[in-house]
């Protein structure tokens, strides 16, 4: 049938056979397949509705994902082998959406998987940015910025006939809806809309990613997260915010009234989600349109009240919003009676300036109207939620207990196993069938064959295939042969001090020097790094910077370069992350403990085998409990602990430095002759002083720890057996981490679809 299907699909579009086409032709043929197929599925509908807000969706590419949901995936890939076509290589063909930056847009994406595909009723709102997160390109051993132009002329994106008019306090515009499917698997679909503005120019981008941010109308959606170093660029991102979510208030209130829902019974039939306090402006937006609708004020904020829930992923004080009043005048005057209302509200009943919505310096606290206005607060991995309840918002939680509530992050075993590790993935269903790909508990029973030598060295080949198939990209996209056989140390994720890659880097250092002493390690190491930094955030591309350089030493130097190699990889992206994922012995989550409010790597690592080492941290700390400490490298301070310094202010990077040779050693390294030599001298000194003289996130607190833990890590790797066994409890405990779980909890406690 499918067979058919496709046959005709290409002979319509190209009057060839599959066997004469190019990967090109093929990609946009299945493109077309799978949309008519999905046009046969039903559209998931329950009593009630969930709409997901956020500013980002990294969703990855989709072609094998919606083949995987729709159950068609084997038969593609056999009719393409059958005529000589790889699955694999069409793959590369797609344009990976640019649509989110990291952990908290990638969460959105596993949870659209996850909500269609347990037969909720959930819809994504967002924004269609043009060229979403920039690309990255190394020159000079420094990161530069390009824009990342991935719609094409035929794509996922469907463009539909709903438009709203929004309005900010000096112009009105047009906003139109895209829809792409988000097709469940085995299940219905949902939809994630994408809201755009009829009068964006690409051509205003200049010279990488630069563009006039005056110019609303024209730059709107062009990119995630401009630079809001200045005015104008502050001024862009709330314009951003309100579109969006000025878009979606109106779509979700259109969809009501179609089936005939009261809306002052809105909390009945709809609740939203907010994902971090970017969506934030929907709560008072409801209240305005309800308003206009002739709900008077205080029903509408009760209405509003019990309809909007808001996830919180960060305590890192500066990426909680807070925005000038002065700024909310110039793009929401309409807003700012209601925002102020909402203040009022506030400081008559709790009369205490720290949970006020609009502070003495004028600026309104995002996450505060989020936390009284809305019904649910959640973080997102045990520690983080207590953190959050017993420090961060401390002040909320004696308020408001009954809000606050706990949601551990999990990932899309779809995309995580069965795709990114189809040969793991068919193994497993070899030993213990497949009822984990619906129930990923069911993993668990893999620890039945602990004992089973066949099955631990069946583990190990798998790792050494994808390990193969890793090292083989590196060679094709980046020039750089690494050792197989090496032991592969991966971090991935974006750049940020508190993420401590410039540990890592530091430790890589103390190696370089080690053999340089003729220290020996006794396998070689590969030490791989992904990482974007935010185009304005000038140490994080220090430390890019840094790691770049030694890079190119060791590349150059080959009494070291048998024994250990560095590759960053450029771009890194969803798409990479799949290749990159599978292949890794040991996976990098070296948080400042306290930091990371959750993590989702971690757990695809896991879940692929790979062994942690890390701080016990964010999501860290509950993958331990799972696993037993027998399988976890943990080194570091703890949470408290790091709280307790900051408290005291008594953490002196200096002291450390003075104290130990070996970290004085590694530290100096940075503005070593051989560095400069490769580098750039104010990039370097930078980093050197900020180590030695600020170092914020304590990486010269755990560094010493770090080593001896890493060190112990690498040796124990020579064990292959044991190594292997705990590879082995590692997979077989990341079925709580499945989104499938995080999700029905949330349906469960916050959401109550069904
Ligand atoms: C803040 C102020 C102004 C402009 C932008 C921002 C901003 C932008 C992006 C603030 C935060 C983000 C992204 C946060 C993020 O990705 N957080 C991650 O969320 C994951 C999913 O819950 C967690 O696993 C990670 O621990 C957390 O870092």
């Amino acid at each position: 049938m499918i067979k058919e299907k496709l046959e005709s699909i290409i002979l319509k579009r190209y009057n060839k056979k599959i066997s004469e086409c190019s990967n090109q032709e093929i990609y946009y043929a299945i493109l077309e397949l799978v949309k008519n197929e999905t046009k046969e599925k039903p559209v998931i509908k329950n009593k009630k509705k969930v709409y997901y807000v956020s500013a980002e969706f990294l969703i990855g590419k989709l072609l094998s994902n919606n083949l995987i949901n729709l159950g068609i995936y084997e038969d593609i890939k056999n009719i393409l082998n059958e005529n000589g076509k790889s699955l694999c290589e069409i793959e590369e063909v797609e344009p990976e959406p640019s649509l989110g930056n990291g952990g908290l847009g990638r969460l959105a994406a596993c949870f659209l998987d996850s909500i269609a595909s347990i037969g909720l009723s959930g819809d994504g709102i967002g924004l269609n940015y043009h060229f979403g997160l920039f690309k990255q390109k190394f020159e000079n051993n420094l990161q530069k910025e390009y824009k990342n132009d991935w719609i094409e002329e035929e794509s996922w994106l469907h463009r539909t006939n709903t438009t709203f008019d929004i309005n900010f306090g000096n112009r009105k515009v047009k906003s139109r809806m895209y829809d792409i499917d988000v097709i469940g698997y085995n299940e219905g679909i949902n939809k994630l809309h994408l809201f755009d503005i009829e009068s964006i120019d690409e051509s205003i981008v200049k010279d990488g990613i630069n563009f006039d941010k005056e110019d609303i109308e024209k730059n709107l959606t062009l990119f995630l997260y401009p630079d809001d170093s200045d005015e104008a660029g502050h001024l862009l991102r709330i314009f951003q915010q309100y579109f969006m979510v000025s878009s979606g208030a109106q779509y979700i209130l259109q969809q009501e009234k179609k089936k005939h829902h009261k809306l002052n019974k809105l909390y009945k039939n709809v609740t939203i989600q907010i994902n971090d306090t970017h969506p934030t402006l929907i709560i008072p937006e409801l209240i305005y349109l309800l308003i206009q609708e002739g709900i008077r004020l205080k029903e509408a904020i009760e209405i509003v009240s019990k309809t909007c829930a808001y996830t919180n992923h960060t305590i890192l004080a500066e990426a909680l919003e807070k925005w000038p009043v002065k700024y909310l005048y110039k793009v929401v005057p309409h807003l700012m009676p209601i925002i102020e209302a909402l203040n009022m509200i506030v400081c008559e009943k709790y009369n205490d300036p720290k949970v006020a919505i609009i502070d003495e310096q004028e600026r309104v606290h995002m996450a505060h109207i989020d936390i009284h206005f809305g019904y649910s607060v959640n973080g997102v991995a045990k520690l983080h939620t207590d953190i959050l309840k017993n420090s961060e918002l401390n002040h909320f939680y004696k308020i408001y207990p009954e809000k606050f509530n706990n949601k551990t992050n999990g990932i899309t075993f779809r995309r995580w196993l069965l795709h990114c590790n189809n040969e793991l993935s068919n193994y497993i269903t070899s030993l213990i069938g497949d009822e984990y790909k619906k129930d990923a508990k069911k993993l668990e029973e893999l620890a039945k064959f602990i004992e089973d030598k066949e099955v631990i060295n069946k583990i190990g080949e798998i790792k050494s295939l994808k390990k193969k198939q890793l090292k083989d990209y590196i060679k094709a996209t980046q020039n750089i042969e690494i050792d197989e056989n090496s032991i592969f140390d991966i971090q991935i994720k974006r750049l940020h001090e508190y993420k401590r890659q410039q540990m890592n880097a530091l430790y890589i250092v103390y190696k370089y020097l080690e053999i340089k002493k003729g220290n020996i390690p006794t396998r070689p190491i590969t030490f791989i790094f992904g990482a974007k930094a935010a185009p304005a955030y000038v140490i994080a591309k220090d430390i890019i910077h840094f790691i770049l350089c030694m890079q190119e030493i060791v590349e150059k130097d080959e009494e070291v370069s048998k024994h250990m190699k560095i590759v960053f990889i450029e771009n890194y992206n969803v798409s990479k992350a799949e290749k990159l994922i599978p292949a890794c012995d040991i996976s990098e989550q070296i948080s400042l403990a306290s930091k990371e409010a959750s993590g989702t790597g971690n757990m695809k690592f896991m879940l692929n085998g790979a062994i942690t080492l890390g701080t016990l941290d964010g999501a860290n700390v509950e993958i331990s409990e799972l696993v037993g400490e027998e399988n976890i490298y943990l080194f570091g301070e703890k949470s408290e602990q790091v709280i307790e310094h900051y408290e005291k202010m008594d953490y002196i990077s200096k002291n450390y430095y003075n104290e130990s040779p070996i970290i004085k050693e590694i530290v100096d390294f940075i503005v070593n002759e051989k560095v400069l030599a490769v580098g750039q001298r104010e990039n370097l000194e930078r980093l050197y002083n900020e180590l030695l003289n600020k170092d914020w996130f304590m990486t010269l607190l755990d560094i010493e720890d770090y080593i001896k833990v890493k060190d112990k890590a690498l040796q124990d790797y020579e064990d292959r057996e044991k190594w292997l066994k705990s590879a082995l409890i590692n997979i077989s405990k990341a079925g709580f981490f499945s989104s499938d779980r995080t999700i029905a909890e949330y349906n469960e406690d916050i959401w109550k679809l069904k």
